[in-house]
Formats: structure tokens, sequence, C-alpha cells
């Protein structure tokens, strides 16, 4: 299998296009280190992020072996950091290949993914984003980190195994909730400090507004949703996702007071977005981002059947609420946009 062999030949020359060249447009990788990337933008990215964390990287050993249009690669990489620590990286990688002979799906199996993410060492000058599928505050941070295109090491934790509650964590975060990074010796949780603090340090393009006209309505709408929507939001999602049957019936006050809020304030949105293409202006800012994965929930709660004696009436967004769909389809479009995550939004 040549392209194997070229394509990580490429790829320690540092040939970022070489090795692009040789995947599919549409290429999945899966790799511990991020979540799923899918097409070659995102793969570059990536790549680019890692080669730039490390001075030298070599392989000391591989062995590829194939079998029809796929391949396993078993590797020993000697690897240098930026900041000159030397290691070495054992893994697999499994290659499959289209009918072109492209490759369109790598998965990498490295040594010790599986140690806990908080126990891991922190690599000094590496940006650490810890994140838990389906957290819409982890989301808005790698919507950000995306759109900037700053390179990360992803720490995804399971919640259902309490993670998030181990005291590594908690030196990072420690309410014990996600989203949480750390950068260098710089912990920091809470959601939007963190995109005020990615914003400041990586300022292009600028997310919190220019003007002082632009970051007061970027902050009003930030508000806004926090003080309204994301919390009528969190009831509702109790609610239907708890699958407790009095609170699904609506019986509940609080919970029919949030259906109540939740309409109101996509009425709002909806109006809002008849003016302008994003939520604060022209412009995307952060507000899109932080307002963005609470309504994939709110589409996703009201898909669910459970959902239907609260009478949602969110879907299908196009129809109820065609500029904020019009608004969402924007978004998807992002260069850096994961069609992929986390990967039960998508049942929505
Ligand atoms: N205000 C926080 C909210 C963070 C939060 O509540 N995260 C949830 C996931 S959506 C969490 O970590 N839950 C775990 C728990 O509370 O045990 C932010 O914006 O970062």
């Amino acid at each position: 299998m040549k392209i194997i062999h070229a394509s990580q030949d490429a790829l320690v020359a540092r040939d970022v296009d070489a090795y692009l060249a040789m995947l599919s447009d549409d290429v999945v990788v899966s790799d511990p280190s991020t979540p799923r990337l899918v097409g070659r933008d995102a793969v570059r990215r990536h790549v680019e992020g890692l080669l730039a964390s490390f001075s030298e990287i070599e392989f000391l050993d591989r062995k590829v072996f194939s079998l029809g249009l796929g391949a396993a690669m078993r590797f020993t990489l000697r690897t240098r950091t930026a900041d000159g620590r030397d290691g070495t990286l054992d893994g697999v990688d499994v290659f499959e290949l289209n009918e072109q002979r492209k490759i369109a799906k790598i998965t990498s199996y490295l040594d010790a993914p599986g140690a806990s993410a908080a126990a891991s060492a922190p690599q000094a000058g590496a940006l650490e984003v810890y994140w838990a599928s389906g957290s819409p505050p982890a989301w808005r941070v790698l919507l950000l980190l995306a759109v900037k295109g700053v390179p990360y090491t992803s720490k995804l934790l399971q919640l259902s195994r309490e993670e998030h509650t181990a005291p590594a964590y908690l030196e990072v975060s420690p309410r014990g909730k996600v989203p949480a990074i750390r950068d260098g010796a710089f912990c920091l949780h809470e959601s939007l400090a963190i995109m005020a603090y990615l914003d400041r340090k990586h300022p292009s393009p600028p997310l919190f507004g220019e003007s002082a006209e632009e970051a007061g309505a970027i902050a009003r709408v930030i508000a806004e949703h926090e003080n309204y929507l994301y919390p009528a939001l969190g009831q509702i999602a109790r609610a239907v996702f708890s699958g407790d049957p009095t609170a699904l019936a609506g019986e509940e006050p609080a919970v029919r007071a949030a259906v109540a809020t939740l309409h109101e304030e996509l009425a709002r949105i909806e109006a809002s977005l008849a003016l302008r293409d994003y939520l604060a202006g022209p412009r995307l800012s952060a507000a899109d981002l932080t307002v963005y994965p609470s309504i994939q929930l709110a589409v996703r709660a009201a898909t669910r059947p459970a959902a239907a004696p609260l009478d949602l009436a969110v879907t299908p967004l196009a129809a109820r609420y065609p500029k904020l769909a019009a608004w969402g389809a924007r978004i998807e479009a992002l260069p850096g946009y994961d069609a992929t995550y986390p990967p039960h939004w998508r049942a929505a």
C-alpha cells in the first residue's frame, strides 16, 4: 500500500499539501486528541496544529498490514516538542481507502489514550480543552476555537463516569463543570470567561466586538440569553430528558412557564434576525456561538417523542422560525464547523 507510506512520509516531512492530496474530500479522522474531524479543511487545521507543537518527528518503526482497500499501520514515533521535550509515541492507525484510492477514513489508536483525561500530564504551551458531549457551554468554546482555527488538545470527559468530579479535574475546574481549559499554568472555567480569554489571546477574527457599540450589543445578547432563554431551556431539557411524567405532561408550573419563555425568546430572536444576519450585527460574534448550541438543544428536545405533551413547537425549525434556521445554516457553513460534534446532537 504505497499511499499509506507516502502519506506518512509527507506528514513527517511537514508537507501538509502533499498529505492532504492523498485524502478524500470527505475524509473522516478519529484520533483521541481531538473531536472527530470531517473533511480536508478540518484535517489541515488539526495537522498544522500538531506539527507546530513538535519541532522533530520521525518514525523509529512502522509496519503496514493491508487487506483489500484497508490497512493498519503499527508505528513508533520519536518526537521532540517545540519546547524541547523528547518522547516516543506508539500506536496503530487504521486506514480505509475509497474506490479512487484516496484515504477516506483514518482511525488512530494511541498508547494509553484511555488514561483519565485530567490525569494526563499537562503539556507546557499546549491549550487543553475539557468538554463533554452534549454540553451547550462546552460546544460554545469548541465553536469559538474552530472559528479562530486555534489548535488544542481535546480532553473529552465522560460525565456518566464522574470524570468531572475527579480530584485532578477539580484542580482545573473547581466546581466540577465543563467546559474548562488549561493553557500552560493558567486554568479557567465558565464558558463565557473562556471565550473572552481566547478572544483576547487569539484576536482574529474578533468575536467580542471592536467598537464600544459592537461590544455592548454582543454582551447584551449574551446576557439576555443567559438570563432568559438558557434557564428556560435547562428546565425543559431536564423535564424531557429525565422522563419525569409530571414534568413531561407540562403540569409542573415551572415547566409550563419555561415553555412560554422559550416561545417568547425564540420569537424575539427571529424578529432580530429579520434585521441583521447575526444576532448582534452584520458579523458573526460570540453572541451567535453562545446561542447556537442552545437552539440545537431546543430542536433536539422538541424532536423527542416524550416532549409531545409540552408542545414545544420548535420543529420543523425552517417552517416555524425561518430566519433562525437560515442563521443556523450560516453558522454550519463556517470553515471549521464540525458537523459531527457532538454526535448525538445530529439526531435533531
Ligand atoms: N455556567 C457554566 C455552566 C457549566 C455547566 O453547567 N456544565 C454542565 C454541562 S452542560 C456540567 O458540567 N455538568 C456536570 C455537573 O453539574 O455535574 C458555563 O457556562 O461554563
